[in-house]
C-alpha cells in the first residue's frame, strides 16, 4: 500500500511511519512541526532530545529500513493538502495531525480556538482533498475514547440502538466530552460521518484510549529513531507522567480521588491497531467506529501499580498525592466500554504488567537528568479557582 502518515513527527506518528515502512509499504510522512512550537510555548520538552523528522527519516534509510517521502506543511493550507494527496496518491491515510492535549485546549480562549480551528479545518481539508484526488483511499482517523465522556450506560462501538415512542432507530453514540480538545474530535467524527455518507469516502474512526509507553520495536533499533515522549502537565499522558514523577522523587499527582476510570493501551498496540485496520479497510461510503484500548483502570490503580513497581524493581520509595482535581470530570462513575472489533481483526494486546511498568521506569530513570520537574505540577484549570459570586435575584 501507499500509506500517508499525517502528524509523523509526533509520539505515535513517527513509530507508525516506521512500522509501515518495515512491513514493505510505501510511506509518505507529513508534518508542519507545530507540536514542537506548542512545546516551546508551554515550556515542555520531551524526555530525550528528538532528532528533526528529516534526520530521523535519513537515519532510518541509512540503517537499511527503507525510504520515506517527506512533506512539510500545514493541513489547514488547502493548496498544500490537495497537492500532497494528488502527488502521493495514498491508498491509506493515517491521520494523527492534530493538537492532542486536553489541558492545552483549556488554557484559555486563544488555545481553545486554535485547537478547534487546527483540528477541524485540517480534517475538513483532508476530506475535500480525498474527494478530489483519492476518492478510493481509506482514511484511518485517530479519535478519542474521551469523546464519549462517562455516560451511565455502556459505551457502544458504533451507533446506539434507541427506541422512542415504540419506534426503533440507530443514532451516532451521544458524545459528552470533557474538554474543548475532545470536542474537536467529536466535530471531526460528525464531519467524517457526513463525508462518508455523502462523498462515499471510506473512513475508520479509531476512538483511542490513553496511550502509555516509551518504546516500540522500531524505536529500539537505534537511538536516533526514538519518539517524542512527554511527561509535562500539558502534553504528558497520565502513566508516562507517573513514571517521570517516580524517578524524580516527586509524589504521583493523582487528580482528586483517582476513582476516574479510563481505557488504556500500550503504544505497541497502537502500532498493531493502525496496521490491522489499514489491511482491513472500511467499505466505500462506510464510516466505521472502533474503540482502541485494551484495558480499563482507575487512575489510583495505576498510581499504586507504579508505586509498587518502583519499590520492587528500582528500590524507589514513591508517594501518592491526591491533588485537587484541576479538571471538571466525574470521579465516581459507571464505565463499561465495548472494545471487540480490533480483537476480532487479530489484535494481540500487550497487557499492563509490572514488567511493562518496570521497563518504562528504567527508561525514565536512565534519562532523569533531562526531566524538568517544574512542568510536572498541574496549573491549567478547567474552572476558575475563585469563581466570581453569581448575583442572586
Ligand atoms: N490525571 C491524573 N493525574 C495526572 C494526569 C492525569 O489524575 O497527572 C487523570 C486526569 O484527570 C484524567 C486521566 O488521568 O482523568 C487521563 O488524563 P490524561 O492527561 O492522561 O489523558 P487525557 O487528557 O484524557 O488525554 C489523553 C491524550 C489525548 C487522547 C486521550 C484519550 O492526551 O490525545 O485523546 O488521552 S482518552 O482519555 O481516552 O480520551
Amino acid at each position: 500500500m501507499r500509506v500517508l502518515v499525517l502528524g509523523a513527527d509526533g509520539y505515535l506518528g513517527w513509530p507508525t511511519a516506521m512500522r509501515f515502512a518495515r512491513l514493505g509499504h510505501e510511506v509518505g510522512v507529513l508534518d508542519n512541526m507545530a507540536k514542537r512550537a506548542w512545546e516551546l510555548e508551554v515550556g515542555a520538552r520531551p524526555l530525550w532530545p528528538v532528532e528533526p523528522l528529516q534526520s530521523r527519516v535519513n537515519a532510518f534509510a541509512a540503517l537499511g529500513h527503507g525510504t520515506m517521502d517527506v512533506f512539510v506543511g500545514d493541513l489547514t493550507d488547502y493548496a498544500f493538502v490537495s497537492q500532497v494527496v494528488r502527488e502521493f496518491r495514498p491508498d491509506t491515510i493515517i491521520h494523527y495531525a492534530e493538537q492532542p492535549s486536553a489541558p492545552f485546549s483549556m488554557m484559555g480562549r486563544e488555545q481553545c480556538v486554535r485547537t478547534q480551528v487546527n483540528n477541524v479545518t485540517g480534517t475538513l481539508n483532508l476530506i475535500w482533498a480525498m474527494r478530489e484526488h483519492a476518492p478510493d483511499a481509506h482514511l484511518v482517523k485517530l479519535g478519542s475514547m474521551g469523546e464519549y465522556g462517562t455516560p451511565n450506560i455502556d459505551i457502544e462501538e458504533g451507533p446506539l440502538p434507541i427506541e422512542v415512542k415504540g419506534r426503533r432507530d440507530e443514532i451516532p453514540f451521544p458524545k459528552q466530552p470533557g474538554s474543548f480538545y475532545h470536542l474537536s474530535k467529536v466535530h471531526d467524527s460528525h464531519n467524517l460521518t457526513f463525508a462518508a455518507r455523502t462523498f462515499g469516502l471510506r473512513v475508520t474512526d479509531l476512538n483511542q484510549g490513553i496511550v502509555y509507553g516509551t518504546q516500540t520495536e522500531e524505536t529500539l533499533l537505534d537511538r536516533r529513531l526514538r519518539t517524542s515522549v512527554h511527561y509535562d502537565q500539558v502534553f504528558g499522558t497520565v502513566l508516562n507522567r507517573f513514571c517521570a514523577e517516580s524517578v524524580s522523587g516527586r509524589p504521583l499527582t493523582v487528580y482528586g480521588t483517582g476513582q476516574q476510570m479510563r481505557g488504556f493501551l500500550n503504544i505497541r498496540d497502537t502500532m498493531q491497531c493502525v496496521v490491522l485496520v489499514s489491511l482491513n479497510p472500511a467499505r466505500p461510503g462506510e464510516f466505521r467506529v472502533m474503540n482502541q484500548f485494551t484495558e480499563a483502570f482507575t487512575i489510583l490503580e495505576l498510581a499504586q501499580l507504579v508505586q509498587h513497581t518502583a519499590r520492587q524493581q528500582l528500590g524507589l520509595e514513591v508517594e501518592i498525592a491526591h491533588l485537587e482535581n484541576p479538571r471538571n470530570e466525574l470521579q465516581q462513575h459507571y464505565y463499561n466500554a465495548k472494545h471487540e472489533k480490533l480483537l476480532e481483526l487479530g489484535l494481540v494486546p500487550h497487557h499492563l504488567t509490572a514488567e511493562t511498568v518496570g521497563a518504562m521506569l528504567r527508561d525514565f530513570h536512565e534519562h532523569r537528568q533531562h526531566i524538568d520537574t517544574s512542568v510536572l505540577v498541574p496549573t491549567v484549570r478547567w474552572v476558575r479557582a475563585d469563581p466570581a459570586p453569581i448575583a442572586q435575584g
